[in-house]
């Protein structure tokens, strides 16, 4: 599926979204969100896709949640909307997704990013979450991811304030992968996308859901899941494959089996 918000393409198993609404600085609408969502649901099933980046391009990443839609919302009909399912089924997609960020990454914009699995960005981006100068807080993870990634007391000076912060700070914080000049900005992200690309699929797939208990889970629970997921994978083929061809002395051909 493509629509004109939403360009999709793909460079052999990794399939790049870009966010295409550049009059509005890439705000996500409704429908932009859905778009984004749905395309990714349907590339998690599909399966010459093993990879997924999601930019704006390279002048901007997306301003926020489009504030036009939800001016003049009752906190009735923001809640009926349910936007926040939306955001939830992104949460479950089980393919690696690296966000290539340049420009602005504020709000929603910058919540989208965080909820890829990995984050370059260019040396020109901004990452915020500047709700408070309009009157509400993040919806969609801000306080909670951000919070995360850096820590509490820088994550509470930019969420109170409204203040942004520059790619150099996020990478010294460990918000982001890398910081790469802005033409070469999905060039990475593609290229990190397709080395994941290459590793075995099934093992990639337990790989991400376990680092992701790292963060959802207490500890021992964490330890006994990737116990679990280890163990799996001795009932694959591309395990035999690969631990066969580093005794071989060659290069393992995986299949996703
Ligand atoms: N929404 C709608 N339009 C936007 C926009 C946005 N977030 N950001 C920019 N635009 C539009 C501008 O209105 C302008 O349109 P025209 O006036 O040309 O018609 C055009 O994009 C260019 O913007 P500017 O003229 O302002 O450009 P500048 O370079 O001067 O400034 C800027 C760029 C990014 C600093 C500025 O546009 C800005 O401050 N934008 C708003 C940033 C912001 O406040 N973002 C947070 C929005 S609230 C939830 C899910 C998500 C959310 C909440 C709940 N649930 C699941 C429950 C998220 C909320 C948010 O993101």
């Amino acid at each position: 599926m493509e629509t004109k918000e939403l360009i999709v393409e793909r460079k052999g198993a990794v399939a790049v979204l870009t966010l295409n609404r550049p009059e509005v600085l890439n705000a996500l609408s409704d429908s932009l969100v859905e778009a984004v969502v749905s395309e990714m649901e349907r590339l998690d099933k599909e399966e010459g896709v093993r990879a997924v980046v999601l930019t704006g391009g390279s002048k901007v990443f997306a301003a926020g949640a489009d504030i036009k839609g939800m001016a003049d919302a009752t906190s009735q009909e923001m809640q009926k909307s349910d936007r926040l399912a939306k955001w939830e089924r992104m949460r479950k997609i089980s393919k690696p997704i690296v966000a290539a960020v340049s420009g602005f990454a504020l709000g929603g914009g910058c919540e989208m990013a965080m909820s890829c699995d990995m984050i370059v960005a260019s040396e020109n981006a901004v990452f915020g979450q500047p709700e408070i100068l309009i009157g509400v807080i993040p919806g969609a993870g801000g306080t909670q991811r951000l919070t995360r990634a850096i820590g509490k007391y820088r994550a509470m000076e930019f969420v109170l304030s409204g203040r942004r912060f520059s790619a150099q700070q996020a990478l010294e914080w460990g918000l982001v992968n890398h910081v790469v000049p802005n033409e070469l900005v999905v060039e990475e992200a593609v290229s990190l996308a397709e080395e994941i690309a290459s590793r075995p699929p099934i093992a990639v797939r337990l790989a991400k859901e376990a680092v992701n208990w790292a963060v959802d889970v207490e500890l021992g629970e964490g330890l006994v899941k990737e116990r679990q997921h280890f163990y799996k994978l001795f009932d694959t083929e591309d395990q035999k494959e690969g631990m066969k061809a580093f005794l071989e002395k060659r290069k393992p051909v995986f299949k996703g089996k």
